[in-house]
């Protein structure tokens, strides 16, 4: 049995990349492993957040969470500003880590080329991020393929530490979907699909009504060729519908667009799938938000979980380390 560890920031509504990217990743893993989901709500701190707007959309991305097939009872599932040790140990990791390594982080390079403010939170968010995944004692990590590079950090800074202070953390590995690890924005294939950039016709959300995923995904950048084949090198905008409609039939990419003669029938078998998928997520997510005194009960449960084995990790650590016990 392996640990898995994975977050999500509540920085804005879910959308298909996360699920296909991550989420149904999350949700396939915890049958026969120990796994541990976070909201994490103090990465979303990174840029300037509307308190009101924070505390409403870290509990809907809770139950969206449940929604989407995350069972509170067989994983740990809590927001991570409830367990304290995650800010400590982010200290931890931000000694560990180089200047010029945070500094080649290219989501950092990303958001921060597009920010008016660039928060010092920013650049350390991978040391805040290492500290999630190593007080876990996490092997895998599931995430999209642009978390890739965060959890090549995080791999470099644990062994680092234990070759410096001895065998003190688990060294992780990423767990990256074949089909779906990078859906891109329907609007501009070139970036990705993201909850925080303003773009919401190039982005599904979650709960998108079935009139609205038509319209986008019938809107979506193709190109003039007009033939159905994969190719995201020449084809962006295609191979992305491709992508969306293999990862949402189980099929693989290039074998998703048979049968489909124009960029009509590709749009509309899209959108049916991605409705269809959506569908009973839409309808379990409703009803969560009927009764958000149980998804609180559900949430305190998972942090006193989840900081019974984060205390024990942190407290490891502080003695390697040679801070001096309490
Ligand atoms: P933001 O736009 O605020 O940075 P985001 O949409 O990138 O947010 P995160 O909370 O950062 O979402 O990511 C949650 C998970 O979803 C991560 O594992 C990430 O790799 C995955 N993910 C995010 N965007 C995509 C995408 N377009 N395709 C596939 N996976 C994605
Ligand atoms: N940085 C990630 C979110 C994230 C995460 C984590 C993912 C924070 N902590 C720990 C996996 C494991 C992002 O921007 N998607």
């Amino acid at each position: 049995m392996a640990r898995i560890f994975s977050g999500i920031k509540p920085s804005g509504s879910v959308h298909l990349g996360n699920l296909l990217g991550a989420l149904r990743n999350w949700v396939s893993m915890q049958d026969e492993n120990e796994s541990v989901y976070c909201v994490v709500d103090l990465h979303a701190l990174t840029l300037p957040q509307d308190p009101e707007e924070l505390r409403a959309s870290t509990l809907s991305l809770a139950q969206m969470l449940i929604a989407v097939g995350i069972d509170p009872d067989r994983s740990t599932l809590f927001i991570q500003s409830h367990v304290s040790e995650h800010t400590e140990c982010a200290w931890l990791m931000e000694c560990t880590a180089s200047f010029g390594e945070l500094r080649r982080m290219t989501q950092f390079k990303d958001k921060s080329d597009k920010a008016d403010f660039v928060s010092g939170g920013l650049f350390t968010y991978p040391a805040l991020q290492a500290s999630d995944i190593i007080l876990y004692d996490t092997d895998q990590v599931p995430v999209g393929e642009d978390q890739r590079q965060h959890v090549e950090l995080t791999r470099d800074l644990t062994e680092r530490f234990n070759n410096r202070y001895g065998e003190t953390f688990v060294v992780p590995e990423a767990v990256i979907p074949p089909a779906g690890a990078r859906v891109m924005d329907l609007q501009d294939p070139s970036s990705k699909m993201s909850k925080s950039e303003d773009s919401p016709q190039g982005s599904i959300s979650l709960l998108d009504d079935e009139r609205t995923i038509e319209k986008k995904i019938k809107r979506a950048v193709t190109d003039s060729e007009g033939e159905v084949i994969f190719d995201s090198t020449n084809k962006p905008g295609v191979s992305n519908l491709l992508s969306i409609l293999g990862a949402a039939t189980g099929q693989n990419p290039k074998d998703a667009g048979k049968g489909l003669s124009n960029y009509g029938e590709l749009k509309g078998a899209t959108a049916e799938s991605v409705i269809e998928m959506l569908r009973p997520i839409q309808s379990r997510y409703y009803e969560l938000v009927n009764d958000p005194s149980e998804t609180n009960r559900l949430l305190m449960l998972g942090a006193d979980k989840a900081r019974e084995v984060a205390s024990t990790t942190l407290d490891r650590a502080k003695n390697n380390l040679g801070l001096l016990p309490r």
